[in-house]
């Protein structure tokens, strides 16, 4: 459950920019996925922060038009463009897209039997030979259904290119996978023996 929101949400000045939720939920992943330490804060092995927490250290790195409040955080969480976090017991996390190491992160899962994973044409030799690597991140990002993963592949620019995952036979077979939101899934690599090519835009 949410937690209640403890702060009024100040009306900005006539006129003046209110929050913008783009610029606050990068804010977020920054601090919830990829470098808490720039806020000044810490996350649980699980990856999550007390909501108290996190508003406070945004406030305090500043930048915005008004003072961020729970019910901003709240607006990112719920009508966000994607479910990129998640709140529980006044706690926040990440679902996914972590480039820190956390102990708890992610809880394995069952996976759907098929997933996708959509990405540039110019990285799908190495990934033929490599299998899929979590680069950047600590796991390799997999989408639910074909519109998902052109979505994402369409993010690195060039031809998009759609691979299917075998993850029933993989997840038999030992792979771990991770639920990360409705239509994302994790694992810690998929090698290249359970993916094969489903589509390649041409132009
Ligand atoms: C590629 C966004 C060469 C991989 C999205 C991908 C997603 C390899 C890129 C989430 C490789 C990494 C993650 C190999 C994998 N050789 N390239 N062996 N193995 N790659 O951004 O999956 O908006 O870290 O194909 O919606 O594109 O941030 O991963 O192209 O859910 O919430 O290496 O990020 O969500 O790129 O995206 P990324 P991704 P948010």
């Amino acid at each position: 459950m949410t937690s209640k929101h403890t702060e009024p949400s100040p009306e900005p000045p006539e006129g003046a920019p209110d929050i913008n939720y783009v610029s606050l939920s990068k804010a977020m992943s920054k601090a919830l996925r990829h470098r808490p330490e720039r806020l000044g804060i810490t996350l649980a092995p699980d990856g999550s922060v007390s909501m108290g927490v996190l508003i406070r250290a945004l406030n305090r790195r500043g930048g915005w038009p008004r003072r961020i409040t729970e019910a901003d955080i709240m607006q990112v969480v719920e009508h966000g463009s994607k479910q990129r976090f998640a709140v529980e017991n006044g706690r926040i996390r990440a679902r996914y897209g972590h480039s820190i190491a956390l102990d708890a992160a992610y809880v394995p899962a069952e996976p759907p039997a098929v997933l996708y994973h959509g990405t540039s044409q110019r990285f799908l030799d190495s990934i033929l030979d490599k299998g899929l690597l979590p680069m950047d991140r600590q796991v390799v990002h997999l989408s639910t259904d074909v519109e998902t993963a052109q979505l994402v592949g369409r993010r690195h620019g060039g031809h998009t290119v759609i691979l299917q995952v075998d993850a029933a036979r993989a997840a038999r077979e030992g792979i771990r996978f991770y639920r990360g939101n409705d239509s994302t899934w994790l694992a810690d690599t998929v090698p290249a023996r359970y993916l094969s090519l489903l589509w390649a835009n041409p132009s």
